[in-house]
């Protein structure tokens, strides 16, 4: 048997090599609880993330904005379920995941507890939310851990037809009536600062930013992709004739990039603590859903063991 010092002599030199860590291979402790943490957040976000535009699928103004949300939010259930079976390979299970969420133990993002008050927000979620979500998976991609890297390229693709279909609806509002432009621009204001924050702390106050990028886990800092996100979503809302709601937003000459304003940080801990405008509503939506489908596992489970003696007794015969 392989000594320890031998295992994690191997195991930094597939990270060093770019050689993904696969779930039979050795991998330090922290290693496997940091990306349970990450991927099952991940996770849950997905699905709660369903919720505030699930909201908004039987008011959408035509049959053709009704399909493209439809397939919007069960995309979201489906990246759900390719991450909680990603974490389910580093040794837990989907019954504990669930758990964790449903007693406020575990977090999802942040941006999923603010309210969505009018069709514009399903417009600035799209642009806005997925593509800050775009900018933070791509790199994900090549992250070390394999099922968790080929998990992101899957989500990536249809992450980039949401982005899509949430800026043409922006386009066609910003386009239309004043009422309508007025809408958009509300939406603007109230989803551009929650989404800066989507990205997490600065990185001087990350807890784990270090040591994720060490183990390429993360390939850029949370501020790096924050400021990626800007300096692509800024020259967008040009186009859409929307002003972003930063009076110190300005293009810096010499860094090429554009300096912003500062994020409220006090509201991002509250609302990760669990005090945003709609914390307590997301959690009993997701806690109802899944004691309303208690039937459908138990059936599942029914028709599975039926299923397995059936081909017993075929076997037997
Ligand atoms: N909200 O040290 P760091 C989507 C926590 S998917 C709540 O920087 P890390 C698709 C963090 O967990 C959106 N908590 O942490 C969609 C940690 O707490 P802990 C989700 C946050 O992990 C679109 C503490 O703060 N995407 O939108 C947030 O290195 C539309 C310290 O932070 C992902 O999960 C936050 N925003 O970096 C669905 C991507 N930020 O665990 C439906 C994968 C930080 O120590 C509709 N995740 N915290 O108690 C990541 O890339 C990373 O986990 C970060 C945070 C970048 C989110």
């Amino acid at each position: 048997m392989q000594n320890i010092a031998a295992l994690e002599q191997e195991f930094e030199s597939k990270i060093e090599r770019g050689i993904s860590i696969e779930p039979k291979d050795w991998m330090p402790e922290k290693y496997r609880k940091t990306h349970i943490r990450q991927i099952s957040q991940h996770a849950h976000s997905e699905i709660v993330g369903m919720l505030p535009e699930g909201n908004w699928i039987t008011r959408a103004p035509s049959l053709r904005r009704k399909v493209a949300l439809l397939a919007k939010v069960q995309d979201e259930a489906g990246h759900g379920l390719y991450l909680y079976s990603a974490a389910e390979t580093l040794g837990i299970s989907r019954d504990e995941l669930f758990e964790q969420l449903h007693s406020g133990k575990a977090k999802y993002s942040s941006i999923f507890n603010y309210p969505t008050l009018s069709w514009a927000d399903m417009g600035a979620i799209g642009w806005l939310v997925d593509g800050a979500a775009i900018i933070n998976q791509v790199m994900l991609t090549r992250t070390s851990y394999g099922p968790y890297a080929r998990a992101m390229v899957r989500i990536c693709k249809e992450e980039s037809f949401h982005q899509r279909q949430g800026y043409e609806i922006m386009l066609t509002l910003s386009k239309g009536t004043p009422e309508q432009k007025q809408m958009a621009q509300d939406s603007l204001n109230r989803w551009w600062w929650p989404s800066l924050m989507m990205f997490g702390p600065t990185d001087a106050e990350s807890t784990h930013t270090a040591q994720s990028m060490k183990w390429k886990i993360k390939l850029k800092t949370n501020d790096e992709l924050r400021q990626q996100f800007v300096d692509i979503t800024v020259p967008q809302a040009e186009i859409l004739g929307l002003t972003i709601p930063d009076p110190d937003l300005k293009w810096n000459e010499e860094r090429e990039q554009y300096d912003f304003g500062a994020i409220d940080w006090e509201e991002f801990w509250q609302v990760v603590k669990g005090h945003g405008p709609c914390n307590k509503e997301r959690i009993a939506a997701r806690k109802n859903a899944f004691e309303g489908g208690a039937w459908v596992r138990e059936a599942a489970i029914a028709h599975a063991e039926k299923k397995a003696a059936r081909t017993e007794l075929k076997k037997a015969v």
